[in-house]
């Protein structure tokens, strides 16, 4: 404990902090309990959108600005704790983007990883260093980093979906460069599914490939085969007490994460399901695939349908009230925590 200094010291104190601070020095004692705090201490708060209540602005973004004239025509999730950083937790990024039918959305790379997860509409399209793959609710994709990408839409419904990003952790480390491809389509150059194919099955090509570096060469993960999996599980084990039946998407090479900085995650609650609390440090945002509930998160409760989103912050307890059968989609930096040695989690 520190006793409060008398008033001749607290002068020479003031004064040292004068004259160091010309200098770029500060001291160390006076900010010491806000760097290192006991828990996580973050400005982070918990937060939930309803789709239908933001559902009309994306629609009216479509009416003011095309795919092409914004690059992406994305509406931010900011977290209301950090409005203005573009983030909706500390490291990530939240969007939701629409392309309308017709639209191209045009082709370029940068360092950051991007997934998506298809909230609305069907038969829109991105593409990832040449190939392509049709988007349809509740499929989860990858752009990893680096790869030439761009969507479009050649059907006849809006297409929404929710876009990830690491864009804080990039950053963080100031590793983000960009680039803009030639065209504004890059040339399609594998036959759709080719990547699902290869790599979907239980199956490898013999030689070692590592096409996107420590990204899963699957893209695109098809909601049919999530939401059978679950359902299958389901059948033959009892739920977790904190989790239901959740499971993580991997890339099928290593056995990690899909992505190396970002943790993916699909999970099915039974009806009438009420969760344990649990709390880790990797904070999470949800979208909601199916049904409704409530999310209890420290003193909060939000009430959830399907399309919604909403983020748990790191280290506060959420747990779960399934009314009807639910699924969730999230996604966290835990792959990211991990590899650094920093990830923890507490059930109860
Ligand atoms: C980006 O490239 C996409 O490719 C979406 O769809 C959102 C947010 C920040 C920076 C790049 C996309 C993005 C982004």
């Amino acid at each position: 404990m520190q006793t409060a200094a008398q008033p001749a010291v607290q002068d020479a104190r003031a004064d040292l902090y004068r004259r160091m601070d010309r200098d770029n020095l500060t001291p160390l004692w006076e900010v010491l309990h806000n760097l290192v705090p006991p828990q996580p201490a973050t400005p982070c708060v918990p937060a939930l959108w309803k789709y239908d209540a933001i559902r009309p602005y994306v629609m009216e973004a479509g009416k003011v600005i095309t795919a092409r004239e914004a690059v992406r025509r994305v509406l931010i999730l900011e977290n209301p704790g950090m409005r203005g950083q573009s983030c909706l937790t500390r490291s990530l990024y939240c969007g939701l983007q629409l392309i309308l039918p017709g639209e191209i959305a045009p082709s370029h790379r940068h360092t950051q990883s991007a997934l998506r997860f298809i909230v609305e509409g069907s038969g829109a399209y991105t593409a990832v260093d040449g190939e392509r793959t049709t988007m349809h609710p509740g499929d989860f994709i990858i752009t990893p980093p680096w790869t030439w990408h761009d969507h479009g839409n050649p059907g006849g419904e809006p297409v929404v979906w929710m876009d990830g990003l690491d864009i804080q952790i990039v950053q963080l480390f100031d590793a983000g460069f960009m680039e803009t491809y030639p065209e504004e389509v890059q040339p399609v150059a594998r036959p759709e599914g080719d990547s699902y194919n290869r790599f979907g099955h239980n199956l490898a090509p013999l030689e070692p490939v590592a096409p996107f570096a420590r990204t899963s060469p699957i893209f695109s993960y098809p909601y049919e085969r999530s939401r059978e999996t679950l359902e299958t599980l389901s059948k033959s084990e009892d739920p977790d007490a904190c989790h239901g039946w959740k499971m993580r998407f991997v890339n099928p090479l290593t056995g990690g994460f899909a992505m190396p900085t970002i943790g993916s995650f699909v999970q099915l609650l039974p009806r009438g399901f009420a969760s344990q609390p649990y709390r880790s440090t990797d904070a999470t945002v949800y979208s909601v695939v199916e049904g409704a509930g409530t999310v209890r998160i420290g003193a909060q409760s939000f009430a959830f349908g399907p399309r919604d989103i909403f983020v748990v912050p790191s280290w506060q307890a959420a747990s779960f009230e399934a009314h009807g059968e639910c699924v969730l989609f999230s996604y966290s930096d835990r792959p990211a925590q991990l590899a650094l040695g920093l990830w923890r989690e507490r059930r109860g």
